[in-house]
């Protein structure tokens, strides 16, 4: 371990070039990113602003981070996850001065210990995914709140518990939900997730797609991704569900919809994103194909009930890398991939740092938008705040200039014609 106090806690210093180069990497995929360093480096509106920030030490977060840097900001991080540190990014980060306290493999001690590191700076500005430096500030450092201006939340589960807490009244500083905004959510869960997914099944398996019965459980945002990219590959989409309108949705795109006890039987590949318990269980392994491969995309790893794999099979070994071979009493053998965590992450690298690009440059709009509100001396509310239209759009511009494309504009004629109601049809 490499501990410099008030500086650093990170695994291995010596790792710093390896991380420089993933970074160079994430950078070069990450135009809008760029484009906010060229238009905020010389000016630096975050200059005199301190950012603690908690959230997962991969390279697209090292370029927020430097992001953040170049545009004036004093920060100190920590990891939101004890095992999504990647040890060599935290070392580059290191190196080029910025205050990190992240390994991978942290316990909790290690992990609150990490954070409250990240809080010693005083900060005014945090920067959260899954809201523990949040928490971490009300409950046990609630002195630091006055010198705090606002916060911004990237996840779901973040900015549900902030929504409850706020209608609790136990909010004490306005926090911005980056997860709602349509350039995050909206390109994550369907781009990211589908096509990371099937990146996580392919390391881990090599198999061909094409004619294969590929079985999403779930057509929820990430199992529409998933279901997309298989089908962009040859295989056949066999969708399962049980809302009868997202069925129905599957089915107008092309995929065959089936009840699981029906698709057990004939899947070759299985895919669960539905954030359910309990979706492949015994009865389903009982009647499964020889050489059957499963995995999960779902945020909890509950979906397949591998407790029920185990007690059926009378044998077990890994065969590569985030693939387990389950002989089964009956016989047949089945793939299990990533012991079921999300396949995604685990057997691959999370959403392409292209969909990244976004999801930061809505992080990093929200901090500098929280900042420009205290330059105005404008009081803004402890409450959970949204991300203004005119943010998502303005991302969307940016990313489809670096990427060439351009769009077409409304008239003055076209929006009064819109706005017209003196006329009928
Ligand atoms: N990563 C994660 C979490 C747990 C975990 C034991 C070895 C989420 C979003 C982004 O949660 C994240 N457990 C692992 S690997 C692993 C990885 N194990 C379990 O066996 C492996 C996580 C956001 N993101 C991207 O998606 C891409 N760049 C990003 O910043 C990152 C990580």
């Amino acid at each position: 371990m490499d501990y410099k106090a008030g500086k650093y806690k990170v695994s291995d210093l010596k790792l710093a070039a390896d991380g420089r180069m993933k970074i160079e990497w994430a950078e070069s995929r990450m135009p809008v990113m760029m484009a906010l360093r060229e238009k905020y480096f010389k000016t630096k509106p975050l200059k005199g602003y301190k950012i603690a920030g908690c959230l997962h030490v991969t390279k697209e977060t090292a370029v927020l981070i430097e992001t953040l840097k170049i545009a004036g900001a004093q920060v100190s991080w920590s990891g939101c996850n004890p095992l999504s540190t990647q040890d060599e990014i935290a070392a580059a980060l290191a190196k080029n001065g910025i205050e990190i306290y992240a390994w991978h493999g942290q316990n909790v001690k290690d992990f609150y210990w990490s954070i409250e590191q990240t809080l010693r700076m005083k900060p005014n500005l945090t920067l959260d995914d899954g809201a523990d430096l949040i928490f971490t500030v009300h409950n046990k450092f609630p002195q630091l709140i006055e010198n705090i201006i606002g916060g911004t939340e990237e996840t779901t589960t973040g900015v549900h518990r902030l929504r409850a807490m706020s209608a609790a009244k136990k909010l004490l500083y306005p926090v911005i939900a980056v997860n709602d905004a349509e350039t995050k959510w909206d390109f994550d869960n369907v781009y990211g997730t589908g096509q990371s997914s099937l990146d996580g099944i392919l390391r881990a398996t090599s198999v061909l797609l094409a004619g294969k019965n590929f079985v999403v459980a779930g057509y929820g945002h990430c199992g529409k991704g998933c279901a997309m990219r298989a089908a962009g590959l040859g295989a056949n989409v066999i969708v399962t569900e049980v809302k009868a309108t997202a069925a129905l949705k599957a089915t107008l795109e092309g995929h065959t919809v089936m009840k699981m006890d029906d698709a057990a039987k004939i899947g070759d590949i299985f895919i669960t994103a539905t954030g359910i318990k309990d979706v492949i269980v015994d009865r389903h392994f009982r009647t499964m194909k020889d050489g059957a491969i499963i995995c999960n995309t779902g945020h909890y790893d509950c979906e397949i009930n591998i407790n029920h794999l185990a007690a059926f099979s009378k044998g077990k070994r890994t065969v590569r890398a985030n693939n387990e071979e389950y002989t089964l009493k009956n016989g047949r053998k089945i793939y299990l991939l990533a012991q079921g965590r999300l396949v995604n992450l685990a057997a691959a690298e999370g959403h392409p740092s292209e969909v990244m690009d976004m999801s930061f440059a809505n992080q990093f709009m929200s901090q500098l938008r929280l900042v420009n509100y205290d330059k105005k001396k404008m009081k803004v509310e402890p409450q959970v705040l949204d991300i203004p239209v005119e943010q998502d759009q303005e991302i969307a511009q940016i990313k489809l200039r670096t990427m060439g494309y351009k769009i077409d504009k409304l008239t003055d004629e076209q929006v009064a014609y819109m706005d017209d109601y003196s006329a009928g049809t």
